[in-house]
């Protein structure tokens, strides 16, 4: 193909599949230009009128909207031409989204703790030593970054295993949760989803216990008494939202409640294999959301290991329940985040952790009193909307509008339409914008995860409906993270002609030691961010972006260029729904 004499036409750039709606965009004033699809031979296929938008406050910029829908057949070295841009080639074909999919889950063995992960599933490339395969940690004690002194806890445990989360080595029960719940989800949903990740790496049940295995280590043993803050942080007067500080101190009864994390007291250098972290690590106090997620997704595992492994199952139920009673017993505890070397995902609000986890355990277990739980919950007549770590009341309405249980029929339906009303909404938002996303102008950290999570809604939407126009919006979705997006760029791995390559991660830092590997295929960038471009790249930006703008495929840019599980699993969710 020639050289682009013109702007960049923006596309997907794995392709489409035949019947999927198919829209390419270019950036170009004026009025509508004319069109051409060629084939691989470079004759005209297809043709027409584009449609101009804008002024585009997300972009930025004025688009022309290409429609090629009607052309369905099948092959590759397809191009569009407008004016003097011409795309790459790209394929139409079924089974478009099976390899993303079973590369997206992957992610999660790369991302291990405590085993090593292995050349013969990953390659001599990705192949590494066991990160922390002896995490025998006991909590931080002394003094934090803010002089809050801490007591410690009279305990240590072992906690080897689960998940990085991100590209540090912290191993966070809130985020841990959701990643797991939303992997859970995929095979609850259809149990033959993804027996085996790419290479052969774990199935998607496999993988998701071994981070249960892990959450359930972070239990607080049974008779302990802790000394820690109780009641909402206090924010810190010139410092970011999350940037909290204890309120005062309490004796409670922890047991059952779950450590908020484990991970290093100083963020280690860029890059750092994990197998060369040799930084102090710590167990950091037990919070009511780590305790919740811990409840939540035990329950889920109750379900899902029932007959396949009783004695898990039961292990996991013995779990829930006892987190659930002791996040009663301590509902004010919440996370703060005065020390360095990870990060906080504090959450002043757990009113949505404990309606969720109420939802699992009464799916699980039919018991009157989670019932109870749930329908005393504003959460059970509250609008779903698109789940996140701090925001998890929606995981509970999927699970109780679409798990067996003995919920009314009526209040089943009730639940069923609140997941399509918020689909609806989603979709609503996709007119205002040139680049036609169901999404808001509001691009936040990780703002890729949060599209997915819509896109998920929008998948259980039509699910429940059979309405097509559901559909049409994952593939917005997925059109947009692989190409259809200002910056011309896959924003996975591997995936596409222009695909993100140097994400903010201490082992995949090519850029910073040759040595290194790059990203395996398969991994999610956090995204375009615009609220808090608070990195020394995002800094740069500020200020000369506009929303859907401002990212770089810089090492540096943690908060724009971040992976991390919760953003990977719900691409994993939404390629194997697409790859249905
Ligand atoms: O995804 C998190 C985002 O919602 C927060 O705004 C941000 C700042 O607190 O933290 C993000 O989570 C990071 C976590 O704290 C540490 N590991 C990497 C995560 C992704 O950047």
């Amino acid at each position: 193909a020639a050289a682009p004499q013109g702007p960049a036409i923006n596309l997907n750039q794995l392709g489409f599949e035949p019947a999927d709606p198919k829209t390419a965009i270019v950036e170009a004033e004026g009025g509508p230009l004319d069109w051409q699809l060629l084939d691989a031979a470079g004759n005209t296929v297809a043709s027409g009128k584009a449609q101009s938008f804008g002024p585009d406050a997300a972009s930025g910029a004025t688009i022309q909207r290409i429609d090629f829908s009607g052309f369905r057949a099948p092959g590759n070295g397809y191009r569009i031409r407008i004016g003097a841009s011409e795309s790459a080639p790209f394929d139409i074909r079924p089974n478009l989204y099976r390899p993303l999919a079973r590369d997206a889950l992957a992610f999660f063995y790369h991302q291990r703790a405590g085993v090593p992960i292995e050349a013969r599933i990953v390659g001599e490339k990705w192949a590494r030593p066991a990160g922390h395969p002896h995490e025998i940690a006991t909590c931080f004690a002394g003094k934090d970054e803010r002089g809050t002194e801490w007591a410690g806890c009279p305990y240590s445990l072992d906690v080897t295993g689960g998940w990085y989360d991100a590209g540090d080595h912290g191993k966070y029960l809130v985020n841990g949760g959701i990643s797991l719940w939303t992997l859970l989800d995929v095979v609850e949903r259809n149990p033959k989803a993804l027996p085996q990740a790419a290479g052969g790496a774990p199935g998607v049940l496999a993988e998701a216990r071994y981070e249960m295995e892990f959450l359930l280590r972070m239990q607080v043993p049974e008779g302990t008494q802790l000394s820690v803050p109780v009641g909402k942080p206090k924010p810190v007067p010139g410092k970011p939202v999350w940037e909290t500080a204890p309120p005062p101190f309490a004796a409670i009864d922890a047991s059952g409640m779950a450590h908020q994390k484990v991970a290093d007291r100083w963020w280690t250098a860029l890059p750092t294999p994990p197998h060369k972290d040799d930084r102090e690590r710590r167990l950091y106090p037990p919070t009511t959301a780590a305790t919740l997620n811990l409840a939540a997704t035990a329950a889920q595992c109750a379900r899902i290991w029932r007959k396949a492994d009783p004695a898990f199952a039961a292990r996991c139920l013995a779990a829930a329940e006892r987190a659930y009673a002791a996040a009663k017993r301590n509902p004010d505890v919440y996370a703060t985040n005065s020390f360095t070397g990870s990060g906080g995902y504090g959450d002043n609000d757990v009113s949505d952790e404990f309606f969720w986890a109420a939802a699992e355990l009464f799916t699980t277990t039919g018991k009157a009193a989670y019932r109870a739980a749930v329908e005393a919950s504003p959460h059970f007549r509250g609008e779903a909307g698109a789940p996140s770590w701090p925001q998890v009341a929606t995981l509970g309405t999927i699970v109780l509008a679409t798990r067996p249980s003995t919920l009314p029929p009526a209040e089943v339906q009730r639940l069923r339409a609140s997941l399509v009303a918020a689909a609806d909404r989603f979709l609503a938002d996709a007119p205002a914008n040139g680049y036609r996303i169901p999404f808001p102008n509001r691009y936040d950290w990780g703002s890729n995860s949060n599209l997915l999570n819509r896109a998920m809604l929008l998948g259980l939407a039509f699910d429940l409906t059979g309405n097509e126009k559901y559909r049409a919006g994952v593939i917005d979705v997925a059109d947009y993270l692989l190409g259809r997006n200002p910056n011309g760029v896959s924003y996975v791995s591997g995936y596409g002609t222009r695909a993100m390559r140097n994400p903010h991660h201490r082992f995949w830092a090519p850029s910073l030691d040759p040595n290194l590997p790059g990203p395996p295929p398969g991994v999610l960038s956090g995204g375009p961010n615009s609220t808090a471009m608070v990195d020394q790249v995002a800094m740069k930006l500020k200020g000369h972006c506009a929303p859907q703008r401002c990212w770089a495929d810089d090492v540096h840019a943690y908060a724009l260029n971040e992976v991390a599980i919760n953003w990977n699993a719900p691409l994993v969710w939404v390629a194997a729904w697409l790859a249905e």
